[in-house]
């Protein structure tokens, strides 16, 4: 890919339904992004040299999901420069695991720690617009578009439940 792309990466196939919800909001902003099975602890060697190839052709930011011990998203973070952002994922304790391992990196090495499961997965994906949003102003136009969709929905449904309580 030549044009400007984001790599999503998850520990596994089972993180997927919950991913689902990430491209959504990539495919709603047009960006072009790539996925990824592969994992920090299964397949690290296979996770350092993806993510070395992937910075290379043009990646502009790395989404990376994994739940239970969670260190797909630092070990990325340890890879490159480029913006990574983590999707902790609810396998197990509710998902607190995965948060605490993915958000609680050393200094020096950051990762954009987004919400346990699929809030987090659509943030992510807003992020990484937000990120191709500073370089990019047709993007900063779709966000600018996308917030007042957002605050319109909102008070559409302020306005419903208000006529509800009429009746
Ligand atoms: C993590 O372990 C994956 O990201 C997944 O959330 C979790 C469980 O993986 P599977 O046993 O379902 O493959 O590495």
């Amino acid at each position: 890919m030549s044009q400007p792309f984001v790599s999503v990466l998850m520990g596994s196939d089972s993180d997927l339904p919950i991913m689902e919800a990430s491209f959504e909001i990539l495919r709603k902003f047009e960006i072009p992004f790539e996925v990824k099975v592969t994992s920090a602890h299964r397949t690290p060697k296979a996770t350092h040299d993806f993510v070395t190839d992937a910075d290379q052709r043009g990646c502009v930011a790395f989404i990376c999901a994994a739940g239970m011990a969670a260190h797909l998203a630092g070990a990325v973070s340890a890879t490159t420069l480029k913006p990574v952002i983590g999707v902790p994922i609810n396998g197990s304790l509710d998902g607190l695991d995965s948060l605490l391992s993915t958000v609680q990196m050393p200094g020096g090495i950051p990762v954009a720690t987004v919400a346990i499961g699929k809030a987090g997965a659509r943030n992510a994906a807003y992020l990484a617009a937000q990120i191709i949003g500073v370089s990019d102003p047709g993007m900063h136009q779709k966000l600018i578009k996308e917030r007042a969709d957002n605050a319109a929905s909102i008070i559409a449904k302020d306005a419903a439940l208000q006529e509800s309580l009429k009746k």
